[in-house]
């Protein structure tokens, strides 16, 4: 996964002509459509591995902040384009990418939405209760911007290689979708079904994959078992935003520190919710470890780690 200001990293080039074998789709059924029925999106996560859950967010918010976003990527672009540019899994150099890190210190919707019922109760359903009902953590956080002309980012699983496939959903993702994403402007293609497949991910095949077509509002729901990646961008003229969580039991690292990274007057007036998402705990596993060194500020924001459920 691309979340993370990351060292770059030589991948499998999407563009011209790619000679790997395919590897067709072996999904029978019809493929997950936008909708507000919760027991529909539980059924489509468990017969495709993916759903679209429509209208979590208004029409006029997705664009007000993708507007947002826009203009922080230009900000940071013109002081430093490292900053936004040629993340380590992307295929070339034209999307545009900001670091969780950013986010959740720039505009309280991006605070907000971490901590919204539905990826909350969704990942409460696929992940479990972990011990002593410690709170899930965020892993990784971003927002991805196809612009016109990138080529699709190689189809992969957000999953580390050490954890086995047989252990099951390690980790839930959500899609935020701040633009219409449709097959033209790079909507994520999915491979339907994947998140049963037994065999690792290969850089060798060329997966099937269709686009997991969505409005802007909608949240795109997967676990790191779907394989799947940014699609290319065909159009001449659309940009495609969107904003990505991936949340993980409190056993694995997530990929930001955010305690080391947030501004503390951001979280002033936070839920407790909130900052056990961003691991502001001193105890793990019913100990305490004392944050001797950390600043005040950090210090005024622990919560004990126990998740309401
Ligand atoms: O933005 C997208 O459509 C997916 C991006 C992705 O899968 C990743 O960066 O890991
Ligand atoms: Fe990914």
């Amino acid at each position: 996964m691309a979340v993370g200001n990351a060292k770059k990293q030589v991948i499998q080039n999407m563009g011209g002509e790619d000679t790997r074998p395919v590897k067709p789709l072996e999904f029978d059924g019809p493929l997950p459509r936008p909708t507000t029925d919760r027991d529909q999106i539980r059924a489509d996560l468990d017969r495709a591995g993916y759903a679209i859950a429509a209208d979590v967010f208004t029409r006029d918010k997705a664009r007000e902040m993708r507007d947002f976003l826009a203009a922080e990527i230009a900000r940071d672009e013109a002081i430093d384009e490292e900053r936004v540019r040629r993340f380590y899994t992307d295929t070339d150099d034209l999307n545009r990418r900001m670091s969780g890190t950013e986010l959740v210190n720039r505009h309280p919707f991006f605070r907000d939405i971490l901590e919204h019922e539905l990826p909350l109760q969704i990942t409460r359903e696929l992940l479990g209760p972990q011990t002593l009902n410690e709170s899930y953590l965020v892993h990784s956080y971003g927002a991805n911007v196809t612009r016109p002309g990138s080529a699709q980012q190689a189809i992969h699983r957000d999953r580390s290689g050490a954890v086995p496939l047989s252990a099951g959903a390690a980790q839930t993702r959500f899609i935020w979708c701040l633009d219409d994403f449709v097959e033209e402007n790079g909507a994520t293609r999915v491979v339907p079904g994947s998140h049963r497949d037994t065999e690792p991910q290969s850089w060798t095949v060329q997966y099937e994959s269709v686009p997991a077509e969505a409005p802007a509002g909608s949240v795109l729901i997967y676990t790191d078992l779907l394989l799947h990646g940014t699609g290319p961008n065909t159009s001449s003229n659309l940009e495609r935003a969107g904003v990505i969580v991936g949340y993980c039991p409190p056993w694995w690292k997530p990929m930001i520190n955010f305690p080391m990274t947030t501004n503390p007057a951001v979280l002033k007036d936070s839920s407790k919710v909130l900052r056990q998402l961003l691991g502001y705990s001193s105890v793990s596993v019913g100990f305490e470890e004392a944050w001797t060194y950390a600043p005040q500020a950090v210090k005024d924001l622990i919560v004990l780690p126990e998740m309401e459920w």
